[in-house]
């Protein structure tokens, strides 16, 4: 066996170094970032406008707004909702609320007023951050909203409350005392089955996530990386955004061009124009990149490493990415909102280049793969479920044991729902998913949130919601429904009924109409079956 198998215990270590981690208890993420003094002119870029804001100023920023919150009354452990699209004041707000030792709970502003209204709820949040055109909608639902401009050149008038706040006295109360164990952001993730649970995230799973995710591959790259520019189209209030945008980067001094949304001419615009090196996407954006150099031929000369995550990437994409622009370093990565966005990345040498795999795992993580019929450990060659153990595993799910001792098992490890297999060098290959979630353009989809949106329905009896393979997002999700007898009831009204109550990117956009579900004998559905039935499923 290779010699990061130990086939006694059946655990993969990793391939990489032992890093040490910050051991003092009482380390906050904010003042572990600021401990790295940095210069540029511009740690955050608005990719459309220019308008930037300095390293030198960054720190005075998110402590102003740590302070007009605890001015506010807004205190320890209280939950800020943040519901922005990108922006270059967003990492201004997340760590200022996580300066004011508050927790952050970010979401995605296209997502429908009654999943807003959730996720208030259910993580019991006090005020939610948000764009102008929101606040009123958020108010209505009886809950304190601040607006926040996209940039610093703002009407004080049109962003009263904002301009308090950054313009507020002096602290009156002092900086609450934070510890690494102390929860820092609640992230919606649906893990391995069921509705959608809250990650609770630690300020330690995030100092660790900077340490092994953004330092350690920085540090793998002999140039200066305070020079890199990195172009961030992925957002920030998912975990990939949030770990590498709001967070990561600005521990290395490096600039963040910041899209609003990706649109593929104004991010080759923004490669040229600020001349990006580095580029994370999902799988969609690394279609959007190869059809816009066979479209209209740009060069995109600056750019140094292009990875991929968040979802599967086919053989002929990589093919086509890696043949169009011949000179990137090209690299997938893997990681879930429960490991804080850590777990593998790619690792080209000038001998080894494995496009398909998801690299190796970080340091100071471990893995076992484990046969989905018996949970015998099994060495690398074989494919089973994925478990993973480390410092940067979620603490749990928010107010819910019964899912976190589900998915954190014996000994600590997480459940990650995906099935894959290491080769006999240590690389990662992600084979298929076990677990029910639905990835639509790297965004997950609970289907039991769309199932039980779907059973209140007067003509259905019954329903499962699962996935279908598509060339442009990936997935989409398909819901079977089971009519209720001498009902008729069309697949638009289907549609119609649970679209207009989710978020765009959630839409069921599939119909199939069935006699009866296939369920096992303790009455779960076998999804398994409807999607093989539906032609995905690889092994
Ligand atoms: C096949 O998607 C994420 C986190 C992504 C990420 C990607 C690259 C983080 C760091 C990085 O370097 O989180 P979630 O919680 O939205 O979804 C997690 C799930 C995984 O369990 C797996 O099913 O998303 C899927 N997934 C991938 N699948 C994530 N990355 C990949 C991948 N290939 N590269």
């Amino acid at each position: 066996f290779p010699p990061f198998y130990c086939p006694k215990s059946g655990i993969y270590a990793s391939k990489h170094p032992k890093k040490a981690l910050p051991q003092d208890p009482n380390l906050d993420l904010v003042s572990f970032l600021f401990s790295h003094r940095h210069s540029g002119d511009r740690a955050l870029v608005d990719s459309r406008t220019g308008d930037s804001i300095s390293y030198i100023s960054l720190q005075p920023l998110v402590d102003s707004f740590a302070n007009g919150l605890r001015n506010m009354g807004i205190g320890k452990n209280q939950v800020v909702m943040i519901l922005l699209p990108n922006c270059i004041l967003f990492p201004v707000v997340l760590l200022g609320v996580l300066r004011n030792a508050s927790v952050v709970t970010p979401m995605n502003p296209l997502n429908s007023i009654e999943e807003i209204k959730k996720q208030l709820d259910f993580s019991g949040s006090s005020l939610v951050l948000t764009s102008i055109e929101n606040v009123r909608k958020i108010e209505s639902l009886g809950v304190r909203a601040i607006a926040i401009p996209e940039n610093l050149h703002y009407d004080p008038q049109s962003f009263e409350i904002f301009y308090r706040i950054m313009n507020s006295d002096p602290i009156r109360a002092p900086r609450p005392a934070i510890k690494q164990s102390d929860p820092a952001a609640i992230l919606y993730s649906s893990g391995t089955s069921g509705p959608s649970k809250g990650v609770v995230i630690t300020h330690q799973n995030l100092i660790s996530m900077v340490e092994l995710f953004v330092k350690f591959e920085a540090s793998q790259y002999r140039d200066d990386c305070s020079k890199n520019v990195y172009l961030a189209p992925i957002p920030m209030f998912h975990i990939y955004g949030m770990s590498l945008f709001s967070i990561g980067l600005l521990s290395l001094g490096t600039s963040v061009v910041v899209m609003k949304r990706f649109e593929a001419k104004e991010a080759v615009r923004a490669i040229e124009r600020y001349g990006v090196t580095h580029l994370p996407t999902v799988p969609p954006i690394v279609a959007a990149l190869v059809r816009a150099k066979r479209d209209f031929g740009c060069d995109l000369g600056s750019l140094k490493q292009v990875s991929s995550g968040a979802a599967p990437l086919s053989q002929k994409l990589i093919d086509e990415f890696v043949g169009a622009f011949p000179l990137v370093d090209f690299i997938q990565g893997y990681g879930m909102t429960e490991s804080t966005a850590v777990a593998t990345r790619g690792f080209n040498t000038s001998r080894c280049k494995k496009y398909t795999s998801v690299g190796l795992l970080a340091p100071n993580m471990e893995a076992k793969i484990i046969d989905i019929e018996n949970g015998a450990s099994l060495p690398p060659g074989f494919h089973g479920e994925l478990l993973l153990r480390g410092p940067a595993i979620m603490k749990g799910y928010l107010n819910n044991e019964k899912a976190t001792s589900e998915t954190i098992v014996d000994g600590g490890w997480l459940r990650t729902g995906d099935i894959a297999c290491f080769d006999k060098e240590g690389y990662l290959y992600i084979l298929d998913r076990l677990k029910d979630t639905i990835k639509y353009k790297g965004f997950q989809i609970a289907p039991a949130d769309l199932e039980a949106l779907l059973l209140v329905h007067p003509g259905i009896t019954d329903v499962a919601v699962t996935s279908e393979e598509n060339e442009e997002t990936g997935e989409i999700p398909v819901a079977f429904v089971v009519r209720r007898s001498g009902i008729s009831l069309s697949s638009s009204e289907v549609m119609d009924h649970v679209n207009k109550q989710v978020a765009p990117y959630k839409k069921v956009r599939k119909v199939v109409f069935v006699n009866s579900l296939p369920k096992s004998p303790t009455g779960k559905v076998l999804r398994r079956l409807l999607r093989s039935s539906h032609g995905r499923s690889k092994i």
